[in-house]
C-alpha cells in the first residue's frame, strides 16, 4: 500500500512539474506597457510556491518510507514551536507577495493615466459587455438604465435622451483602442457583479452594480485580443465575451469618424 501511495505522490509531482515547465496551456503573450511587471511577478510565485509543492511532496514520501522501514506508525501530539514556525514563514510569504504587488497594482489603480488617454466606460450587463465613447464633446451623458435601457432600440445602456452630452456618444460591442496610448476604462454594472478579463493586457478589473470603478493600462502592440467575463455572473457567463482591436492612431481616429457620424446625423 505504501508503494502504490509513494508512485501515486510521485506521479502527481512529475505531472505537476511538467505542466509548471512545458507550458501546455499558458497565457497569450503581454502586450500592455505593464505586462512584463505582471509576469515576473506571476513567474516568482509559480517558482517559489512550486519548490515548496515538490519539497513537501518529496517530504511526505520520506515520512512514508520511514515509516514503512520501521514497521510500527506512532502517534504524536505535534510539536507547537514547528507550526509556529512553518505559519510565520507562511505569513511572511503572503504578506511578501502582497508588498512585492502592491506598486504594480497601484499604477493601473490609483496614479493617474496620460492626460492624453483615451477615455472609455465599460459596462457588463447579462450577458454583454458594451463599450461607451465620449463623441466630439468630450462628455458621456446621464444613463438610468432602468428608465432607458433599450436594446433594441440602440440604446442598451439607458442613455437619457434628454441630455444633449449624450446625443453624440458611441456605443460598441467591441473595444477599440490607439496603440501606444494609456486607456482610462471606468468600469461599470448594470445587473450583477462581471469582470473585465483582457488575458493578452493582463488586465482584471471587477464592475460592481452602483460603483464607477477606474484601471487604466496601455496596449503596446497592434491586434486583435480576447476579452471574457472571469465572474460567474448567470446562465449566460459562458457567452460573455468581446474583444478588444488595438489599431495605428490614424486607424482609431478614422473608426471614431465612421461611429460618429450617423448620431451626429441625428
Ligand atoms: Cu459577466
Amino acid at each position: 500500500m505504501a508503494i502504490a501511495l509513494l508512485l501515486a505522490i510521485l506521479l502527481v509531482i512529475l505531472a505537476c512539474v511538467y505542466l509548471f515547465i512545458a507550458h501546455p496551456v499558458w497565457f497569450p503573450a503581454g502586450v500592455s506597457a505593464h505586462a512584463a511587471g505582471v509576469d515576473h511577478q506571476f513567474a516568482v510565485a509559480f517558482w517559489l510556491l512550486g519548490a515548496l509543492f515538490v519539497a513537501g511532496h518529496i517530504a511526505l514520501g520520506i515520512s512514508l518510507m520511514r515509516a514503512r522501514r520501521r514497521g510500527k506508525v506512532t502517534y504524536t501530539q505535534g510539536d507547537w514551536r514547528l507550526e509556529a514556525l512553518w505559519t510565520v514563514l507562511i505569513a511572511v510569504l503572503f504578506f511578501g507577495f502582497n508588498v512585492a504587488g502592491v506598486r504594480l497594482w497601484s499604477q493601473m489603480k490609483f496614479q493617474q493615466p496620460e492626460s492624453d488617454a483615451v477615455q472609455v466606460e465599460v459596462t457588463g450587463t447579462q450577458f454583454e459587455w458594451y463599450f461607451r465613447y465620449a463623441g466630439a464633446d468630450g462628455k458621456l451623458g446621464d444613463t438610468d438604465a432602468q428608465r432607458f435601457a433599450h436594446p433594441e432600440e440602440g440604446n442598451p445602456l439607458g442613455i437619457d435622451p434628454d441630455d444633449p452630452a449624450g446625443k453624440d456618444d458611441m456605443v460598441s460591442t467591441s473595444l477599440v483602442l490607439p496603440v501606444g496610448r494609456d486607456v482610462d476604462l471606468t468600469l461599470r454594472s448594470n445587473d450583477v457583479i462581471h469582470s473585465l478579463f483582457i488575458p493578452a493586457m493582463r488586465f482584471k478589473q471587477d464592475a460592481v452594480p452602483g460603483m464607477s470603478i477606474h484601471a487604466h493600462f496601455r496596449p503596446m502592440q497592434t491586434g486583435e485580443y480576447e476579452i471574457s467575463c472571469a465572474e460567474l455572473c448567470g446562465t449566460g457567463h459562458y457567452r460573455m465575451r468581446a474583444s478588444v482591436k488595438v489599431v495605428s492612431e490614424a486607424e482609431f481616429k478614422q473608426w471614431v469618424k465612421s461611429k460618429e457620424l450617423p448620431s451626429t446625423a441625428k
